[in-house]
């Protein structure tokens, strides 16, 4: 494989083209008329305009975007996350024009893209799930049936959704055959699948995920987990690795899991495991994602494993360099994804001007984004600007390195989430590892962000004395000039 074209955009398709360069691969990029200055696009040895900025007219297009690829030679397409990273036939068009697809089979994807096949193979294992049916449910009475051994409140969802899409909470018997009706039309009109099945709602849960690697050799291993509770409206906030609530055992046993749930529809690439985890710490198998996720650097951080790449070897047909023994813990990673989000305002997306860009540094810090200072962010796709990522050789050291990064990280122009995440990592339950998916609607109120900032007035002294600093050297480079340029020795000590 000596070149690939990278189906995505932003942040994502720059962390892509970085280690395919690393490994000696050209890339090509597709882009929109909207994304026409973007970093990815430059980085690219080739890009090629696919269409306008609707992503359904552009990233969307797999017919179109193949046929770029075999018009560019390549021999990979790397569909990253989003767009068409989990389209089965996406994934079989690719093969199917003799390109490698970078990512699982088109029939891994399509098991795991129905949440009931998938958990009809995971039963297959004995992977713990919740109490619910593995089956489309056909009939009312049949409902009834499920509901006497779960109890209330359940909840139903849709086959074809996930990630929190279709579901209904139902609280009382009343409630359940008006509620499975809607669920069913809704289903079919988001999905033009109608099959909902029936789960006990476990409340309070914590959201953790096992990201796990296969070969087309048939080797398998878990990267241990991400926990990523910290979401508001199914959108991820701020996700770590290890959790802290996870014990040696539960690593274990869920790292075995996710390997049969990967095992169970002959996995390779790199898939997510997700599981929900209750107060007593049982785990249930929830759904597999089939592509690399966003939160994949806090594991990469606490492995050194550079995921990509290992996509990439997968993909050409190499055998995993390592095994389960071999992997081990380094440390710990926080991530917080910075949205173009109005925290303050219920996290309603803000577009605008990315004024003021100022990325922090230093040693644990890693910023994924793919904006520069000066730029729109467009309208037609995902908010996210950046992922702010620390690591430190404690949980301590990374929130405090994240909390100092997310100090020293300016930005003007936009409202992002990043007094969130600051108030976010400050909070007790936050700091003793004490919260589930509810943290946001249990603690943050808008007025949590008016404390606790960075103080603007520091801010705006660090900038007066950096512009005088600036105006200084331009006077000293002024007056160097009329010294004459003989006079080396007084040039290089004004400039010292
Ligand atoms: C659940 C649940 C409680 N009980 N299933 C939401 C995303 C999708 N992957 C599954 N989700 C849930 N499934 C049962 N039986 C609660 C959620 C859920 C959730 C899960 C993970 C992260 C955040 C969440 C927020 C609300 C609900």
């Amino acid at each position: 494989m000596n070149k690939i074209l990278v189906a995505n955009r932003g942040e994502i398709a720059l962390r892509i083209m970085r280690s395919a360069r690393e490994m000696g691969i050209k890339t090509v990029a597709v882009y929109s008329e909207a994304d026409r200055t973007m970093p990815f696009v430059q980085y690219a040895d080739e890009a090629v305009c696919i269409g306008p900025a609707p992503s359904s007219q552009s990233y969307l297009l797999g017919e179109k975007i193949i046929a770029v690829a075999k018009e560019k030679g390549v021999n990979g397409i790397h569909p990253g996350y989003g767009f068409l990273s989990e389209n089965a036939r996406f994934a079989q068009q690719v093969a199917d024009a003799g390109i490698t697809f970078i990512g699982p089979s088109a029939a891994a994807i399509e098991i795991m893209g129905s949440k009931l096949a998938a958990k009809q193979a995971a039963q297959k294992f004995g992977v713990p799930m919740v109490p619910g049916t593995e089956t489309p449910l056909r009939s009312i009475a049949e409902a009834n049936e499920v509901v006497k051994k779960t109890g209330f409140p359940i909840l139903i969802k849709a086959s074809a959704g996930g990630g929190g899409k279709g579901m209904r909470v139902v609280n009382t018997p009343d409630e359940l055959e008006e509620q499975i009706r809607l669920a069913k039309s809704e289903a079919l009109s988001a999905f033009g699948d109608d099959a909902v099945f029936i789960e006990k709602y476990v409340s309070s849960p914590k959201h953790i995920e096992i990201q796990v690697l296969g070969d087309q050799h048939g080797h398998c291993v878990y990267l241990f987990e991400r926990e990523c509770s910290i979401q508001r409206r199914h959108q991820k906030l701020i996700e770590e690795a290890p959790s802290s609530c996870i014990t040696p055992d539960i690593r274990e046993a869920m790292g075995k899991c996710a390997v049969d749930v990967a095992r169970a529809c002959n996995y390779y690439g790199a898939g997510t495991v997700e599981f929900l985890v209750d107060e007593q710490l049982n785990f249930y198998f929830l759904e597999m994602n089939t592509r690399l996720q966003v939160e994949h650097p806090v594991t990469e951080l606490i492995t050194g494993l550079d995921l990509v790449k290992e996509q990439i070897k997968i993909a050409r047909g190499e055998q995993l360099s390592f095994s389960q023994e071999d992997l081990k813990i380094n440390g710990h990673a926080i991530e917080l994804r910075i949205c173009a989000e109005d925290p303050a305002n219920n996290f309603l997306p803000d577009t605008g001007k990315l004024e003021t860009y100022i990325r922090p540094q230093g040693y644990g810090i890693r910023v994924d984004d793919g904006y520069e200072q000066g730029m729109d962010i467009p309208i037609y796709y995902d908010p996210m600007i950046s992922k702010l990522i620390a690591w430190g050789s404690t949980r301590e050291e990374a929130r405090h390195r994240l909390i100092r990064a997310i100090e020293e990280y300016l930005v003007k122009g936009i409202k992002t989430t990043l007094p969130f995440g600051h108030w976010a990592l400050q909070q007790p339950a936050f700091i003793e590892g004490n919260f589930d998916t509810n943290f946001i609607n249990k603690y943050f109120t808008p007025s949590s962000l008016h404390t606790n900032l960075p103080d603007i007035n520091q801010v705006a002294a660090l900038l007066a004395a950096y512009v005088w600093q600036q105006n200084n050297l331009n006077l000293q480079e002024a007056a160097i000039g009329t010294i004459p340029s003989s006079s080396s020795w007084k040039k290089r000590n004004m400039l010292r």
